[in-house]
């Protein structure tokens, strides 16, 4: 895209966004919720409808001026509920923390007893963390993964549930490479009368493509963020059973948020268009061979992939136990030569969250730009040839270039 405008107006910030495209251009993006969205998404998120103030929701404005805004808003709710068959959609919630409190506002009161998936294991900051929102004003009980296997052991949490009979249980995750097992979860929730919340930001875009099992009809609530595996504008929304839509549309708005981002809601209803066209299940499909292609690719160059595998887009590299290399060594390493990644826990890590055994690893951006099985297998040698030279300037220099060459091959929507 050419920003004509910003390069008159301010050429500081133009600099900026033009030397985040070269680096986005020229790199291998392999962060698991990261992602590049369509240029119309992006004209949406650039438009005019920035300018309005609509607090409350499609008909029933607290600003005058809002029957066009209520066009778009209205839009993105029944694209959204056609694409994941749900009841009621909240597109309001400007990201995924906020769409989380919004849910635990609308179904509990503060220190009601949630079960949660840790987040050392894989869970998420708003899933219980002690300093997050959701552990400071909740009993948050985690349940975990189980140490052999590295899966969540549905008997367990079972066990917990029923020991701990909470109000809520959350199932989800920012970093797990396994199938949930929603029937299971509803099975258990309904045994002890919480509600079932899941939060699918990081696989709402393999769903929608139908590549994995579709939560909405199976929880009372589903939150999920918009810009991941989903491909659309920075954000989030709601979905529910049409019997908590009240609690949770209040809890949005006036609970959580005031002005919802219409421009955003606009470029919501865009990417959801976009996710109901045939070729997204393809992109779907594919984001899951990539992933299972690196992972394997990775394991036969020796690195422990935790679970020993992936269902979804993610993987978790135990690069410390494999290599002796920690994740925040491997994280600037791999910047260094172009590759992105980000440090993680992985479960039972016994190094430190700042610089823990693992990264996590996913193919989401470099399956929007074309890439297929066999890159790959290229992908995992230029990681292996980084990391097993990672004190040599020299030869990062060199795969530098070698990123370089290859990332080029494969077009940034949006970027000339
Ligand atoms: N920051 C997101 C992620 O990287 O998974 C979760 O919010």
């Amino acid at each position: 895209m050419n920003y004509p405008s910003i390069q008159k107006e301010d050429p500081l910030v133009y600099e900026i966004i033009k030397r985040e495209e070269q680096r986005q251009k020229e790199g291998i993006e392999l962060i698991a919720s990261e992602n590049y969205v369509s240029k119309a998404v992006m004209e949406a998120m650039g438009s005019i409808l920035t300018n309005k103030y609509s607090e409350g929701y499609p008909g029933k404005r607290y600003y005058g001026g809002n029957e066009i805004i209520d066009q778009a808003e209205t839009l993105a709710i029944n694209r959204a509920k056609e694409l994941f068959d749900a009841e009621h959609v909240n597109v309001q919630p400007l990201s995924g923390s906020p769409a989380n409190l919004a849910v635990y506002m609308g179904l509990l009161n503060p220190g009601d007893k949630v079960l949660g998936f840790s987040l050392d294991q894989g869970g998420h900051l708003s899933h219980g963390h002690p300093l997050n929102f959701s552990g400071k004003l909740y009993t948050i009980i985690p349940y975990f993964a189980e140490k052999d296997t590295e899966v969540i052991n549905m008997d367990k949490v079972e066990e917990i549930a029923l020991r701990e009979k909470p109000k809520m249980i959350l199932a989800g995750f920012s970093a797990y490479s396994r199938d949930m097992d929603w029937k299971r979860f509803r099975i258990i929730a309904d045994k002890v009368g919480a509600y079932l919340f899941a939060d699918i930001a990081h696989i709402a875009g393999l769903v929608a493509g139908k590549q994995l099992e579709n939560p909405v009809p199976i929880c009372d609530v589903v939150s999920t963020t918009t810009h991941k595996t989903l491909r659309g504008p920075r954000g989030a929304m709601i979905m529910c059973k049409e019997k908590f839509a009240s609690a949770i549309d209040k809890a949005v708005f006036p609970g959580v948020q005031g002005g919802p981002h219409d421009h955003i809601n606009a470029a919501k209803a865009i990417a959801y268009g976009e996710a109901l066209k045939p070729d997204f299940q393809d992109y779907a499909k594919q984001i899951i061979k990539n992933a299972r292609a690196l992972s394997s690719a990775l394991q036969v160059l020796g690195y422990r992939i935790v679970s020993g595998g992936t269902d979804n887009h993610l993987m978790l590299v135990d690069l410390f136990g494999s290599k002796q290399i920690t994740g925040k060594e491997g994280e600037k390493c791999l910047e260094q030569v172009g590759i992105s990644i980000n440090k993680n826990m992985i479960p039972f890590d016994p190094r430190k969250p700042m610089d823990p055994s693992g990264i996590r690893l996913g193919t989401p951006a470099l399956t929007t730009r074309g890439c297929t099985e066999a890159d790959m297998k290229t992908v995992a040698d230029l990681m292996h040839e980084a990391l097993m030279n990672r004190t040599d300037e020299n030869k990062l220099a060199a795969i530098k270039e070698k990123v370089k060459d290859f990332s080029l091959k494969f077009p940034v929507p949006g970027i000339e």
